[in-house]
């Protein structure tokens, strides 16, 4: 008959209940020490398994994680670290970059459009253009092609950040008539 070390006993932290007989109660280490002649068996606090509570199953085996996310295995717990564009406990939500700082779209003249996790796109208002995918929009300028006829002015129609109401229009000169000026009167 011996007394159990320590190393023989539940993993630290964990109940001791013992089966066979107590030799002595150790009030300073919070155990009891037994006659190791007689079995023991340990009560495992969550999140731990095994004869002695050596184990830390992996809660990650079920992958709960989702959307390519990373599983963290952790006590009685897990921990998913999400790729970009999702979040929540177990990444299943998309990010809705028009509601973060990713929204680059013009601020006054342009739509973000939520087109998939993390994903957005910008759309100019009608009568906005832009070379930059709406990241600034401005006015279309359909004067610059020229598209009055006969020495008609063309006027850039008048714009809210909403949009155009009309977006170009042509001021004939006398004798002229038409949407571009191009029947003659005379
Ligand atoms: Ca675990």
């Amino acid at each position: 008959m011996h007394l159990c070390s320590w190393l023989h006993l539940c993993a630290s932290r964990y109940v001791h209940v013992l089966i066979g007989r107590v030799l002595l109660i150790s009030v300073l280490e919070r155990r009891h020490i037994f006659d190791h002649t007689f079995a023991y068996s340990c009560m495992c606090a969550d999140g731990y398994a095994g004869y002695n509570c050596e184990v830390n199953p992996d809660e990650c085996g079920s992958s709960p994680c989702m959307n390519g996310s990373t599983c963290t295995d952790m006590i009685d717990a897990y921990e998913c670290t999400c790729g970009s564009g999702w979040s929540g406990g177990f990444c299943e939500l998309e990010v809705d970059a028009c509601t973060t700082q990713e929204n680059d779209c013009d601020v006054l003249r342009a739509e973000c459009i939520h087109v998939g996790a993390g994903k957005h796109e910008c759309v100019c208002h009608p009568g906005y253009e832009t070379t930059d995918g709406a990241k600034n929009c401005r006015t279309s300028q359909e004067c610059s092609s020229s598209p009055c006829m006969n020495g008609a002015t063309c006027i850039d129609g008048p714009c809210t950040y909403a949009a155009c109401v009309f977006q170009w229009s042509c001021v004939c000169t006398n004798g002229w008539a038409g949407s571009i000026c191009e029947i003659n009167l005379d």
